[in-house]
């Protein structure tokens, strides 16, 4: 294979007509997202799914089978818990028949840990220690080294250095060069097969671990999408993960020629909007005091499954703050910034050891997460309200409301999954869907009336 970098923008997250909402399905199997396209989301307007990673992973034992397993590739196989290849492979035939399409998430920064060793999820040995991945095959050349990275344990430390940024591990997890044919070759081949296979797009997982240069090389050698399921010479959506903290020398408008951005800086600050420490109107006028993302290059959410986790609360979230979450949700499928994402995740059981949350290392529910039932969370529960909040974001955005189904534009739900589900929640839902209702009341007329005028409607004093 003869690598060369062309550049190229990969910004088009190629929704079918109407749809504008990726919904992140996190740690749900290849199943049952396979049946939530056919059932829910094709039928309420989202564009898209971002799974989890669906690369080999290493099996981690202590603490049991955690979450973030996932981000510790072993090889390129499609074999995980979420599912095997062929069932990879039903999932994007049923998701692509009914016009919702797959973004999958993406790690190619690193392999598993460097102190680590055992078999995958595909049962594929593996020694971090070593460098050794033989499933792909890598080995102790194809990653960083005392060569590139000059600190002492090979951990980045100095986040104004972007060089050691990008040369160095992280949580010691194995750095992969991109800089190396042979480490861009088995990338290349391992997403053109997914490309092959029909996904949409990539979520790159930690992209400013890796530089742009290195990105565009990887990406200008990808396949067109499908064509079973695409246009002729499309090519495929790409949005990076981009944890971008202030005063590190590495931005995310290095990477915006890409594709689009999913920004960290969005949610903690429409929180705060929503926690009442400041007031929904100056959103408008703050943006450019956030240093937001300009709108066509940003994936905008309120959380993810790192910041649910996150020990300061930075964001609101779905186990704490419930109401205000909502809300927070609400606003970003209405407020025409960015591309936005909503995410459907579970609970876990807090179990704090020493100041930290070791019970958030919790891995899925063993339930059907279309169930209602479990630990499981957030789209299902939030039914009654989505088929409210649908409506908004569907007119600002301008869909059809006269395709729109039954429930959506009326406002009147059609919760036909949990209906008869006596579960836990039963009284905050119903509590909070009218809450949130008498919210988007207030949300529609002040939109129209009142924003531009930058009157105050994010203190909630309509709560009843
Ligand atoms: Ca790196």
């Amino acid at each position: 294979m003869i690598i060369t970098a062309k550049g190229g923008n990969y910004s088009d997250p190629h929704c079918y007509s109407g749809r504008s909402v990726i919904a992140q399905l996190f740690e749900w199997k290849w199943s049952d997202v396979a049946a939530e396209c056919e059932t829910f989301l094709s039928q309420h307007h989202f564009c898209a799914v971002q799974i989890s990673p669906p690369h080999e992973n290493r099996v981690v034992h202590q603490p049991n089978r955690p979450w973030w397993e996932r981000y510790q590739p072993v090889s390129y196989r499609l074999e995980t818990r979420s599912g095997n290849e062929a069932d990879f492979i039903d999932m994007i035939r049923r998701c692509n028949a009914v016009n919702v399409r797959i973004y999958v998430d993406m790690t190619i920064n690193n392999m598993a840990d460097t102190r680590s060793y055992g078999l995958g999820t595909g049962f594929s040995p593996y020694h971090g220690e070593q460098r050794t991945y033989p499933k792909v095959p890598y080995s102790g050349w194809d990653f960083h080294d005392k060569s590139e990275c000059f600190t002492q344990d090979l951990e980045v430390h100095n986040y104004s250095d972007p060089a050691e940024v990008r040369s160095c591990q992280h949580d010691h997890l194995a750095d992969l060069d991109l800089s190396k044919p042979w480490v861009q070759e088995k990338i290349i081949e391992a997403m053109n097969h997914l490309i092959d296979i029909g996904i949409a797009g990539f979520y790159i997982n930690n992209a400013k671990y890796n530089s742009p240069e290195e990105l565009s090389t990887i990406y200008s050698n990808l396949n067109q999408l499908n064509n079973t399921y695409f246009a002729v010479g499309t090519k495929p959506f790409i949005y990076h993960q981009f944890q971008e903290i202030d005063g590190e020398a590495v931005t995310s408008s290095e990477y915006t020629g890409l594709g689009k951005v999913a920004s960290y800086k969005y949610g903690p600050q429409i929180s705060a909007v929503f926690r009442h420490a400041h007031t929904l109107n100056t959103v408008t006028n703050q943006i450019p005091s956030w240093a937001l993302v300009p709108s066509s290059d940003t994936v905008v959410f309120i959380d993810d499954q790192y910041t649910q986790r996150d020990p300061s609360h930075s964001v609101l979230s779905m186990q704490q703050n419930t109401r205000e979450y909502s809300m927070a949700v609400a606003f970003t499928l209405a407020n025409p910034y960015g591309f936005p994402r909503i995410i459907s995740s579970y609970r876990w059981n807090s179990n704090i050891v020493n100041g930290s949350d070791i019970g958030a290392d919790a891995g899925p529910p063993s339930q059907d997460p279309r169930s209602c039932t479990g630990n499981w969370e957030s789209v299902y529960y939030e039914t009654l309200k989505l088929e409210i909040l649908l409506t908004y974001y569907y007119k600002k955005r301008g869909g059809d409301l006269q395709q729109d189904p039954a429930g959506a534009s009326t406002g009147k739900h059609q919760n036909t999954r949990c209906k008869n589900t006596k579960d836990e929640y039963s009284t905050r839902r119903k509590r909070d869907t009218r809450h949130v209702n008498i919210k988007h009341k207030r949300l529609h007329i002040n939109r129209r009336d009142q924003w531009v005028t930058g009157a105050d409607f994010g203190r909630p004093s309509a709560r009843k």
